[in-house]
């Protein structure tokens, strides 16, 4: 008797916090590498409320910022395989897992960041997203993050030469390493946050950023001359667990990526205003900026990083003339 009671009570007990599971709400966590005031952490905390607000409280996301959960390589590993749920994303350490999402970080293949964005909006746009969604992450919106361009702490870099020898920290991904090989440089991938200490100490001799996180950073205070190369123009993501999206009903999945896109418009508006906030801060702070008057030769220079590319990825020709076509 006493054993049949505790049978049906655990039974019961059982089935009760089951139906509980499927009715709590689910909490996400998400990652963000930047600071305070960044214009993805506010755009991430924005989006954080409207997924609480247009889910009716059914989702909830704790934001992580300042990659204190990490690097952003294992980052994108640990919502890859469900670990975290979400994440704003570069595509830059994508591009090693979704070859499609690699098409972004050839040098110099966007015009500029409306460029960008009419590619991302289109066909090219499609099967970049279908790419990554089958490697596990699901793009529910894009973040601009501007253009990169070199600094360093000795010189003003007008041609190729102006790198050759010179030791140039990179994001985690072969086709910089490659860039920074045929502009004659030794390229040094490393975590983003290891680059201050490294170009303090003069482990690199300097890097490669766009105007926000070379100020976000402090790299301005070590590294002095900034040179608007502009090679490589690569979008951001909010990208969520396919798993954990494709669970949720059509209506959770619509107002999660109509939160994601009201963020994206937030972030790019605070992006164009911290791209020149920026520029101005580290110019008072005595920064050395330089435009390049002849790209021609650094274009001409990555010709080996795209045949690589291509040898390696021969169906995404197609990709990347796509993406050339683009007006
Ligand atoms: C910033 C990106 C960030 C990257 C960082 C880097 O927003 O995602 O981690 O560059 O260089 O511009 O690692």
């Amino acid at each position: 008797m006493y054993k049949k009671l505790s049978t049906s009570f655990f039974g019961a007990v059982v089935a009760l916090s089951a139906w509980s599971v499927t009715a709590a709400a689910a909490e996400w966590r998400g990652w963000n590498i930047h600071v305070d005031g960044y214009p993805n952490t506010i755009a991430m905390d924005k989006f954080a409320e409207l997924v609480a607000e247009k889910t009716g409280g059914e989702i909830t996301l704790q934001m992580f910022h300042g990659g204190t959960l990490g690097s952003q390589p294992d980052a994108i590993e640990q919502v890859r395989l469900g670990g975290l749920e979400i994440g704003n994303f570069n595509l830059g350490p994508i591009g090693p897992v979704a070859p499609e999402a690699n098409v972004v970080s050839l040098p110099f293949i966007f015009k500029d960041v409306p460029h960008m964005f009419r590619v991302l909006e289109g066909d090219a746009g499609k099967m970049i997203a279908d790419g990554m969604t089958a490697k596990g992450l699901v793009p529910l919106a894009w973040y601009d993050a501007g253009a990169r361009s070199f600094y360093n702490g000795t010189k003003p870099i007008n041609a190729p030469a102006d790198v050759a020898g010179m030791k140039v920290r990179v994001m985690n991904n072969d086709l910089y390493s490659g860039m920074i090989a045929e502009l004659g440089g030794n390229p040094s991938p490393m975590a983003f946050a290891e680059v201050y200490q490294a170009l303090k100490t003069g482990v690199v001799d300097g890097a490669e950023n766009n105007w926000p996180s070379y100020e976000s950073t402090g790299h301005f205070e070590v590294a002095g001359y900034y040179s608007l190369s502009q090679h490589l123009i690569i979008p951001e993501c909010v990208c969520v667990n396919a798993d954990v999206f494709n669970a949720l009903s059509d209506d959770m999945k619509a107002a999660v990526t109509e939160a994601a896109i009201e963020s994206a418009t937030l972030q790019r508006q605070l992006w164009t205003e911290r791209e020149a906030a920026s520029q101005e801060k580290v110019t008072a702070a005595g920064v050395v900026s330089n435009e390049i008057a002849d790209k021609a030769p650094f274009q001409a220079a990555m010709a080996p990083v795209y045949e690589n590319y291509l040898a390696a990825n021969a169906d995404l020709r197609p990709l990347v003339e796509l993406i050339q076509a683009t007006e």
